[in-house]
């Protein structure tokens, strides 16, 4: 079908890139529209995954319950970060993570919730 193209498969989990761009909650919904949610990023391969989009992109990040407490989406604590130098700097104002530094490593932002980008969703595979 179309929508499988748009999937990659890769250790346990699918992953899906948007075509459009839209804010984060948008982007969230999207995801869960989809059985999935915002991408979490668990290990050094998922990282490198999620930077090889030479866009900006969501992932499952954000501080908007606690400031400046960073959570995944399914709600567990930040472990290995991969925050730019100097971010995450935006405080209130700057409450969802993007993959934004593409070309690093440590290629993490804090951004407006409101800006539109691109995103990837994560669906767990069973097995
Ligand atoms: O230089 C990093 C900095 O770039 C922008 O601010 C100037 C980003 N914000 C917006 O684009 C709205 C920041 O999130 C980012 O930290
Ligand atoms: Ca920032």
């Amino acid at each position: 079908a179309l929508g499988q193209r748009n999937w990659s498969v890769s250790s346990g989990s699918a992953y899906y890139v948007s075509t459009i761009q839209d804010t984060w909650q948008a982007a969230r919904r999207d995801c869960q529209n989809r059985q999935a949610d915002l991408m979490v990023i668990s290990n050094p391969e998922e990282q490198k995954f999620a930077n090889q989009f030479k866009v900006y992109m969501w992932i499952g990040l954000t501080d908007l319950e606690v400031e400046g407490t960073w959570r995944w989406v399914d709600t567990t604590l930040v472990t290995k970060s991969y925050w730019t130098e100097q971010e995450p700097n935006g405080a209130r104002k700057e409450n969802c993570g993007n993959i934004k530094n593409f070309g690093s490593e440590r290629s993490w932002n804090d951004e407006d919730c409101s800006k539109q980008l691109h995103w990837i969703c994560e669906k767990r595979i069973l097995q």
